[in-house]
């Protein structure tokens, strides 16, 4: 049961699908202030779970700090960091006497003090005063959640070759460059489906441009890379550089499609490129002629994209520029140039990234009329990837692409996955990887991942193994990393094979990730969920946030310390562990309980619950050749129902896509 309630005059996000009518009346279990801003309380007891924010830091369990959702280009994500990429304002509260969710939906920031300033209180306040706040009753967590994914519309299915292992860096700056990256992957039998194109590959970062000298007839090489089973997946970054003679700036100045200053001329911000500006993604015309662009690259033989920049992140605008200039005028005109004339001039430049100000500085032309940045920021990520979604979706109707975006809303799970942007390679932030997984999954994000391996920082051996002992559940499976920092492609370390048997296993659960992940699609349901919304009643299973279920039959518990031996694993109900060594997997019956788990790096273990199966196929060195007829059935169960389809079409309800598989 879902309940819709109104405050002003709020901005159609198009989050939510399903038509409900709007309630009169105050929001239950609330207490509501609107005197200044928005504010909504509620009092919390020590034994209360707040689930939910999506991408955000910290537990499964929100409890203990203070989110915002406002998208952020900030590549720290520590217990400290209030907002990251995408802004999702879906949360469940479980209480005692009864559990409900609540989704406020408002384009500009939320936060959301979760017992953080008292102990006993859930506080959400924003300063926008229009927005829709819905309320979701329902049984148990699990089931509000699956109504509020039902509200929200089918998540994004991408290409079943999507599910293979791939290889991105900031950047591979050549042909040849990528040519030697597959040839060693190839060469020591580690699988692998695809290879990204960060922004080098373009001519002075411009969108849907190529470089000539390092790029030449992409065309050719993607044909080339198809043939080696590979294919290239490019980016495309928000702004348009400003550059007379360029195609996309000059269409766009012309039109009048990309976003305003107050004075309504295109507005000037510095990204990669140099100055550019931001074609006007609530602008629906706009909006069209943009992701019609993305068909220059799928006429190159280009299967995939993936969208960056598109808080959007701003280094500095031409305001920062004059106002910095100014500031040093003053400054060395003074007799003495301070310690704090130095600390005041250092402050100011370090804030002038991303900063308030400019968001606050440019409008959109949106349906519903003009509307600042600010008040509409978080839309903006999502509305690039709808656009880029519509525009592939028109180009090649019956063709699924890979798509993820960095930032985004819910509503843009529709169109496209996401990655969660820029980690370090760092022990935390595997655990960090695993308990973000369910938040996104609540909010309709099925198909992501983190950066494998980490994207800042130094990668260790050991490191990419256990991220990998993780990384190979994720329907998106991609190490990169980032310029300057040591190459973390599995060949540059000791004894690759050890990689290889990882990846291997990760082939062969193919059928089963990609069967789990449509019925989650099609179902409405979670991929990942934490052990809490299996076995609400165990208070072991409610507090065990390092460990999750993968769809109906597996559980995860992966090791994400450096140097262990193994880790403790809560098992909630009896279960086979199966254990891959070596590239030979083994079968352990295990009592549920507490266990220590041995598991050197080289190896990996999970878990397949009581009375389940699940199919495993032989391994293979990409998605193509994978034979996913050929399959054994794994586990304590006697069958297993088998979701497979072409990998590519649209043709999901074709009942010949499920199989009953039995022993
Ligand atoms: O400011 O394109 O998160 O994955 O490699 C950095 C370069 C811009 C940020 C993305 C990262 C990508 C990088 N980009």
């Amino acid at each position: 049961m879902i309940k819709k309630f109104i405050f002003g005059k709020p901005f159609e996000t198009e989050a939510v699908i399903a038509e409900i009518p709007t309630e009169q009346g105050a929001v239950p279990y609330f207490t509501c202030d609107t005197a200044k801003g928005i504010k909504f309380t509620l009092n919390l007891k020590k034994s209360d779970a707040v689930y939910g924010l999506g991408e955000s830091v910290r537990g499964i369990n929100k409890r203990g700090y203070t989110y915002s959702t406002f998208c952020a280009d900030d590549p720290n994500h520590t217990e400290a960091t209030r907002s990251l990429y995408g802004a999702h304002n879906f949360i469940v509260v479980e209480q005692k006497d009864r559990v409900f969710g609540a989704f406020f939906d408002c384009p500009s920031t939320v936060t959301f003090d979760v017992a953080f300033t008292k102990a006993d209180e859930l506080l959400i306040t924003s300063d926008n005063t229009n927005m829709y706040v819905y309320i979701i009753d329902g049984s148990t967590v699990y089931d509000i959640i699956r109504q509020f994914r039902k509200a929200i519309g089918m998540s994004y299915v991408p290409p079943m070759w999507a599910f293979g292992y791939t290889q991105c860096r900031w950047s591979y700056l050549s042909k040849d460059e990528i040519r030697e990256v597959v040839r060693r992957h190839r060469e020591l039998h580690i699988p692998l489906d695809a290879v990204y194109l960060d922004i080098d590959y373009m001519e002075r970062y411009k969108d849907f441009t190529i470089d000539e000298k390092n790029f030449s007839d992409l065309e050719g090489f993607a044909k080339e890379m198809k043939a080696e089973g590979i294919r290239l997946v490019p980016i495309i970054d928000a702004g348009v550089k400003i550059e007379e003679g360029y195609d996309v700036y000059e269409e766009g100045v012309e039109k009048g499609f990309f976003c305003t200053d107050k004075n309504g001329k295109p507005f000037e911000a510095c990204v990669w490129p140099g100055m550019t500006h931001f074609p006007d993604f609530l602008n629906p015309e706009a909006r069209r002629w943009f992701g019609a662009k993305y068909k220059i690259l799928t006429d190159m033989g280009m299967e995939g994209f993936w969208n960056d920049m598109n808080e959007p992140a701003i280094f500095f605008s031409q305001n920062s520029v004059d106002k910095t200039a100014q500031m040093v005028r003053e400054k060395a005109s003074k007799d003495e140039f301070t310690i704090d004339d130095f600390r005041e001039l250092q402050g100011y430049l370090g804030s002038r990234q991303n900063c308030e100000e400019d968001y606050s500085g440019f409008y959109h032309n949106t349906p519903c009329g003009r509307y600042c940045h600010k008040d509409v920021h978080n839309l903006y990520g999502y509305n690039m990837t709808r656009s880029a979604a519509e525009g592939l979706k028109e180009a090649e109707p019956d063709k699924r692409f890979l798509l993820f975006s960095r930032a985004s809303y819910i509503g843009m799970h529709r169109y496209s996955g996401i990655w969660t942007g820029d980690n370090h390679s760092w022990w935390s932030h595997i655990l960090a990887e695993l308990r973000v997984l369910p938040g996104l999954n609540m909010c309709g994000f099925l198909y992501v991942g983190a950066d494998l391996g980490g994207f800042g920082c130094e990668c260790s051996r050991d490191l990419l193994l256990r991220w990998l002992s993780l990384g190979i559940f994720t329907p998106l499976m991609r190490n990169h990393s980032a310029l300057g920092t040591r190459y973390q492609e599995c060949y540059r370390f000791e004894n690759p094979e050890d990689f290889k048997h990882i990846i291997d296993l990760r082939y062969r659960l193919i059928p089963y990730l990609y069967s789990e992940y449509m019925k989650a699609a099609l179902n409405s349901d979670m991929y990942f969920k934490p052990l809490a919304f299996e076995f609400p009643e165990d208070e072991i299973a409610r507090h065990t946030e390092d460990q999750l279920f993968l769809g109906n039959e597996l559980m995860i518990a992966p090791v994400y310390t450096q140097n262990a031996v193994g880790r403790y694993v809560y098992l909630p109900e009896d279960m086979t562990a199966v254990r891959m060594a070596g590239g030979n997997l083994t079968l352990t019956e295990m009592e549920k309980g507490h266990h220590f788990v041995v598991i050197p790096e080289n190896e990996v273990v999970f878990f397949i619950r009581k009375d389940k199966c699940i199919p495993l196929c032989k391994a293979a060195e990409s998605t193509n050749e994978l034979n996913t007829n050929d399959l054994e059935l794994i586990g304590t169960g006697s069958e297993y129902l088998l979701y497979a389809d072409d990998g590519t079409g649209f043709d999901f309800s074709n009942p010949d896509n499920l199989k009953l598989l039995k022993k």
